[in-house]
């Protein structure tokens, strides 16, 4: 290349640059990883660049395996009787594949009217977008057009757990029998917080029929513990042969909201649960999406919290880091985890699933939820999925 007197202008101080930083000067400055040799591999570094190399599984972002950005395609055969408030889908399970064809359950409501708030809630008229709900399922051959089939899980008779609204569904599959545990309010939404125990609903079948357990099957914790008055969106996956149940809680309620996940380990789907002793295991997060990740556990951390917006990874299933930071994550993701109940100790990851999005948080009038898909990059078997 010839150089002309500019180019010389701007390279000689380059050049003398790189000799005091021990950087041979035909390296390119920007090259990674940049070549380490005795003089620099004991080089002191600042915070960023330290954490960079000892925090994150991969110091440069384009190499992390757990970064991944989000993008979201509506979803066709669902109706919403015009978006008026009185339909709503949301709180969508993991996606399974059974026979050929996906499957998702989700929070369901139809009620006369959209919410009217903790104030105005009757026997008819719902609290919140999640009261007076029941479970409902919808298949799938593509992922993109879903045909509803129905109820799974209706609302017991009171005074069960859940006779008020069964809501926000995580399923399992365990010796090839089904779970679907569940949110089992015995009060309106919001009255009190949102105070309820999970419980479950167990089938041979994953197209049901379902059979309530009507227990308390991971119940609220002793008063002064984290999870006193809330335990929500169980999250269940397989490990060491056991269920794993991630499990929301917001502590510090009815003050200050804190929303944090536990963790509550059984040999049998239908308990005991025994609740985690670090608990919680993760300080952050409304929702999240866990699923296998090679030996670990990898989590959509979504919102709330100091650690909100990244993916996050226990390889001990129990101990979670950062992994990485992102944005527009998918609301209550329900992602395809192909592997999320084989135990398979070496998990593969995600590239799909079903997110919600909610019209209104504060104005009642028309609140309801849609279910939507979103498609990531989080999968060792793919290579450059289209984004
Ligand atoms: C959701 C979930 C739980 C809450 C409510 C319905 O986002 O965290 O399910 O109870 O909101």
């Amino acid at each position: 290349m010839h150089r002309t007197p500019l180019h010389w202008f701007y390279l000689l101080p380059a050049l003398v640059l790189a000799t005091l930083a021990k950087v041979p000067a035909d390296e390119p400055t920007t090259a990674f990883p940049y070549t380490v040799t005795d003089e620099t591999k004991d080089r002191e570094l600042s915070a960023a660049m330290r954490r960079s190399f000892e925090h994150y599984p991969a110091p440069r972002l384009e190499d992390n395996e757990l970064y991944s950005q989000f993008k979201y395609t509506p979803l066709k055969g669902f109706d919403y009787h015009g978006g008026d408030g009185t339909v709503s889908r949301r709180d969508a399970t993991k996606v399974v594949r059974e026979n050929g064809r996906y499957y998702v359950w989700y929070t369901h409501r139809s009620t006369p009217t959209p919410p009217k708030g903790p104030d105005k809630c009757t026997d008819t008229i719902p609290s919140t977008d999640w009261d007076l709900a029941e479970i409902w399922y919808a298949t799938s051959d593509d992922g993109f057009t879903w045909t509803e089939q129905g109820v799974a899980v209706p609302r017991p008779t009171k005074p069960n757990p859940g006779w008020r609204s069964v809501a926000t569904p995580g399923v399992l599959k365990f010796k090839d029998k089904f779970y679907l545990y569940y949110q089992a309010f015995s009060e309106p939404s919001m009255t009190r917080g949102d105070y309820c125990p999970i419980s479950v609903s167990f089938a041979d079948s994953v197209d049901g029929p379902w059979t309530p357990a009507n227990t308390e099957t991971v119940p609220t914790g002793k008063p002064g513990e984290w999870d006193q008055y809330a335990v929500q969106d169980p999250n269940p996956l397989v490990h060491n042969g056991k269920v794993y149940l991630y499990y929301k809680s917001a502590f510090n309620r009815p003050h200050a909201l804190w929303v944090a996940q536990g963790l509550a380990i059984a040999d049998n789907p239908l308990g005991p649960f025994i609740k985690h002793s670090l608990n919680p295991v993760m300080n952050s997060s409304h929702e999240v999406a866990l699923f296998p990740f090679r030996k670990g556990v990898a989590c959509l951390s979504i919102r709330d919290g100091q650690e909100h917006f990244t993916v996050q990874y226990a390889e001990d299933w129990i101990n979670f880091e950062i992994a990485s930071i992102t944005e527009l994550m998918p609301v209550a993701a329900g992602p395809y985890v192909p592997d999320a109940f084989t135990d398979s100790g070496d998990g593969r990851g995600i590239t799909w699933g079903i997110s919600h999005f909610k019209n209104a948080t504060r104005n009642w009038s028309h609140q309801h939820s849609i279910l939507t898909r979103f498609d990531c990059d989080l999968s060792l078997d793919v290579d450059d999925p289209e984004m």
